[in-house]
């Protein structure tokens, strides 16, 4: 009797699989994710002449650029000031400057992980007692809606209400995991639970204009465990493309609302704004193991990938739409590539490479890192590209600021946390997808890892990882083959490995490790000609230099009188020299073309010095 179900059993039973159903997506929608995790950037410290001294310029130069726009020099602060009653006055300035405030907060608390400094902590304690203030009794908090149109807010999706929200709760959690406070992740929580009180099933439709809450709310659901936030997140990116959108200026396309997220195939619209919109799709996909998702990524990356994404990894040609207009439609001199895209590039290639565990996606990151995202700050810090083209007159320069900041406050909070990107961990095994040097303590599932990175990198492909489990431990190691490299070596304790790279585009080393075990890598780093896809028109007769990660260009200062005239060819050599009076040193490049010499630098270092020509494609007969 006891196997034997009954009618009755079998009933519930019928009736229990439909509810789980219900709760779950059907099965042929899962996939078995990775269920991998970045190595935060709090764990690691860097130490290397490549990153070390720019995020010392960082914690430095660039928080105080922005806190001195930020608080003195606009009326950001002053805003948050007048809508929280402290003083007088209407909002001044764009509607979405509160968001160049809070992520500027984001790279102060950010910073403040690894460079502990009293000023600058005190400098966010009294800005957060400040929008504090301002957050409304309900836990609505936007300063332009506010102070200029109190009976319009949530009446207008393009007017970055949750943009700036979104913003707000990131740094509220970056200020929480720097200090352990918690008045501003509760200013965060009142605002999200604002926004469930709002939005949602059977409550109201809303397509954010611009994408960021979906990232904010996953990134809380992380942090407080509260499911809601993650349900809203992907409620909100299931409303797109079913005609919800509405406001004075809406334009579907622009806001990647014209088709369900689930039936993307090509990529439309403003670049920043679809970054944000993957990189929300690929944590969600994460945590659900949704393989629609998946999969409507993989095909959006293959577009932006092989046909609008330029050698520089900077995305959007289109200063029009700041964004996309049609294939291999990447005019050099035109080019928008907006600093905050190749941010989102690195944003979303990151968490492509967490869902499915392939390199090819911490290729392209690392193409945006050290080239598209780069360029957009100065080597002294305080100067900033909103725009980055291919070419220039000789009248393009960065600035101190913009009107729209966004990009100053946005490179200004990516770069103390570059340490995420470096190290991801599934499991037991450790994926090594930057070479940057440092000290990392990694958690696997065996045991705590030490590694110790030494390197050189961008400048050679030299890299020394020191292995240390807290006991012997057997677990994998996942050495990321750049694809830019056609050749490298690999010897543990000395002795040479042979082996292939793995499918998904790792050498994976897996032993039994001992403490001080040592992995010496030597990826050989020519200087490669480039040549552009067919399709592109705009670089049919020209070529571009890369080597390693680093795309090069040519700057008429260090070419003058011949810089028109310009070539490569098959035959040109070329010879690597060190340039140390620029930020730590940078290597050079002189082409030998014939009778002809000229010098490259690399593209993330012009216009550091006298203002003139650039350009990366280079004719070439
Ligand atoms: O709209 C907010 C930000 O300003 C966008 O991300 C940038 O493209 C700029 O338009
Ligand atoms: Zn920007």
């Amino acid at each position: 009797m006891k196997n034997k179900i009954n009618m009755f059993n079998l009933i519930s039973i019928i009736g229990l699989a439909v509810i789980l159903s219900r709760c779950k997506p059907a099965k042929q929608d899962e996939f078995k994710f990775m269920d991998a995790v970045p190595v935060n950037f709090a764990a690691i410290q860097i130490e290397d002449d490549f990153w070390a001294p720019r995020l010392a310029i960082h914690a430095d130069a660039t928080l105080n650029a922005c806190i001195t726009q930020c608080r003195d020099e606009t009326s950001r602060i002053r805003n948050f000031k007048r809508a929280a009653g402290l003083e007088n006055g209407k909002h001044e300035g764009i509607f979405f400057d509160d968001s160049d405030v809070y992520k500027a907060m984001e790279g102060m608390a950010c910073s403040l992980v690894n460079n502990p400094n009293s000023r600058i902590e005190s400098i966010l304690d009294e800005w957060i007692d400040i929008i504090a203030a301002a957050q409304q009794s309900d836990g609505y908090l936007n300063t332009y809606f506010t102070l200029n149109e109190p009976e319009n807010r949530w009446s207008d999706m393009e007017k970055h209400e949750m943009y700036c929200g979104g913003h707000m709760i990131e740094a509220a959690i970056a200020f929480y995991k720097a200090t352990g406070k918690e008045k501003f992740l509760r200013v965060a929580v009142k605002f999200a639970d604002h926004l469930d009180t709002q939005f949602g099933p059977g409550k109201r439709h809303w397509v954010p204009g611009h994408e960021e809450i979906e990232l904010a709310l996953i990134k809380l659901y992380h942090v407080t465990r509260e499911k809601r936030y993650l349900n809203l997140a992907s409620w909100l990116l299931e409303e797109r493309g079913h005609g919800y959108g509405t406001g004075k200026t809406w334009n579907p396309r622009y806001c990647q609302d014209d088709v369900p997220v689930k039936k993307i195939s090509k990529i439309a619209g403003h670049a920043v704004r679809a970054m944000y919109l993957f990189t929300g799709m690929s944590e969600v996909a994460s945590v659900t193991g949704s393989m629609i998702y998946k999969t409507a990524l993989e095909r959006v990356w293959d577009n932006v990938v092989n046909h609008n994404m330029y050698i520089t990894g900077g995305i959007g040609s289109s200063k029009d739409n700041e964004g996309f207009t049609r294939d291999d439609d990447l005019p050099n001199l035109e080019a928008y590539c907006e600093t905050c895209a190749s941010v989102g590039m690195v944003f979303w290639n990151h968490q492509m490479n967490l869902l499915t565990g392939e390199s090819k996606y911490a290729d392209v990151l690392e193409r945006s890192l050290y080239n598209g995202a780069l360029a957009g700050i100065s080597l002294s810090g305080d100067r900033f590209f909103y725009v980055n083209p291919l070419e220039s007159l000789g009248d393009h320069h960065r600035q101190a600021w913009f009107g729209c900041a966004c990009c100053p406050s946005q490179i200004s909070r990516f770069l103390p946390a570059i340490g995420n990107y470096i190290y991801i961990v599934s499991g037991r095994d450790i994926f090594v997808n930057l070479f940057i040097g440092g000290i990392a303590n990694v958690e696997t599932d065996v045991c705590p890892v030490a590694l110790e990175q030494n390197t050189h990198y961008p400048w050679d492909g030299a890299v020394t990882l020191t292995v240390s489990p807290r006991e012997e431990s057997k677990f994998g190691i996942h050495i990321r083959i750049p694809a830019w490299c056609k050749s490298y070596k690999i010897k543990i304790n000395d002795k040479e490995m042979t082996g292939t790279t793995g499918e998904h585009g790792y050498m994976i080393l897996e032993r039994l490790w001992q403490r001080g075990d040592r992995i010496q890598i030597d990826f050989s780093m020519p200087v490669e000609i480039i040549t552009a896809p067919a399709g592109v028109a705009a670089d049919i007769g020209k070529r571009a230099i890369q080597r390693g990660p680093l795309v090069y260009c040519a700057e008429e200062t260090d070419n003058p009188g011949k810089y028109e005239s310009l070539l490569l060819s098959a035959a040109s050599q070329f010879e690597i020299s060190e340039n140390n009076s620029l930020m730590n040193g940078l290597k050079t490049i002189t082409v030998k073309s014939g009778s002809e010499r000229f010098t490259m630098i690399p593209y993330f270092a012009w216009d550091n010095r006298n203002p003139g020509r650039m350009k990366v494609w280079i004719d070439y007969h």
